[in-house]
């Protein structure tokens, strides 16, 4: 348990979150712990008057994040800003300036791959694949469009063993916009994250990344990151540099997600679940958005 604190130079350890979060010296927090711990330990900090970085998804359970929002409306300030992370990528805010500048015309269809190499536990499903990692997808597509969900379907294609199968989601925006997603949990390559927008006259497509590329035995290679941490090293800093800001002014980063957002990314997830289970379209109904998150 010494192995991290040591490593990195941590002041203090515990194994009691709400301790931590109540302490007098703890100014700000934040929350990197399993799924199901976001929203109770968001709530503790809203609870302390202490702003938290806490990391996506705010919830797997849409009830949830109205709980969140609804304690943070209590206490009349936002203090919770949601890691998803993608929003600083400079990928998606060169899309969404694209998009913005009238280049490509009205916004048609954006298209997204999401690949892992391999699932963190051996009994990760597709539903997870929805809860767990399109969240990213569901966000950043409605943060570069501007628009909401309408509806989702989720197919599976059947691999040949006995690992989770890629999911393909297909969304409807109440904008008339077609939004595709394809999670591959189990893609062996390695870590490999794209998109493409297409507007009526013209598309912004991401490039992979990556700094140098060999050329050797009459064949040229570029390669790619084994996870997320490194592809998004520079987004997680551009994100918590806001953080600090935001911890320090109490003023809420432009850039970032709040606990709204969290919310539409839960229902979507939940509403993308009842589809892949169902094998129907799945029309996604949120509550109206409270006047505090406008
Ligand atoms: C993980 O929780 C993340 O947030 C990663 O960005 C995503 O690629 C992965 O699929 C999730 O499990």
């Amino acid at each position: 348990m010494r192995r991290v604190p040591d490593t990195f130079g941590a002041l203090d350890i515990s194994t009691d979150p709400e301790g931590v979060v109540a302490r007098k010296d703890v100014d700000a927090i934040i929350v990197a712990s399993p799924d199901a711990t976001h929203a109770p330990l968001s709530k503790a900090c809203i609870a302390a008057g202490k702003r938290v970085l806490c990391e996506k998804p705010l919830s797997q359970a849409s009830a949830d994040c109205i709980a969140v929002m609804e304690a943070e409306q209590k206490a009349g300030a936002k203090f919770v800003q949601l890691g998803f992370m993608r929003r600083y990528d400079r990928s998606y805010q060169e899309m969404k300036r694209a998009l913005a500048d009238g280049r490509l015309g009205r916004p048609l269809m954006m298209h997204n791959f999401h690949r892992n190499v391999e699932t963190p536990a051996a009994d990760f499903t597709g539903a997870m694949a929805i809860t767990n990692s399109a969240p990213h997808e569901f966000d950043v597509v409605r943060y570069v469009v501007s628009t909401e969900y309408a509806s989702i379907s989720a197919f599976q294609p059947k691999r040949s063993d006995a690992r989770v199968a890629p999911v393909f989601m297909v969304l409807e925006t109440v904008d008339g916009q077609l939004v595709n997603i394809e999670i591959n949990n189990n893609a062996a390559y390695g870590y490999d994250v794209r998109a493409e927008l297409i507007g009526e006259r013209g598309t912004v497509a991401m490039n992979n990344v990556a700094y140098t590329r060999i050329d050797s035995a009459l064949a040229q290679s570029t390669s790619y990151d084994a996870d997320w941490r490194t592809r998004y090293a520079d987004a997680y800093r551009r994100q918590n540099r806001d953080f600090l800001r935001f911890a320090m002014t109490g003023e809420f980063p432009a850039t970032a997600a709040n606990c709204w957002d969290g919310y539409c990314a839960a229902v979507v997830a939940e509403a993308g679940v009842k589809a892949l289970h169902e094998g129907r379209r799945v029309p996604v109904q949120m509550i109206a958005k409270p006047e505090f998150y406008k």
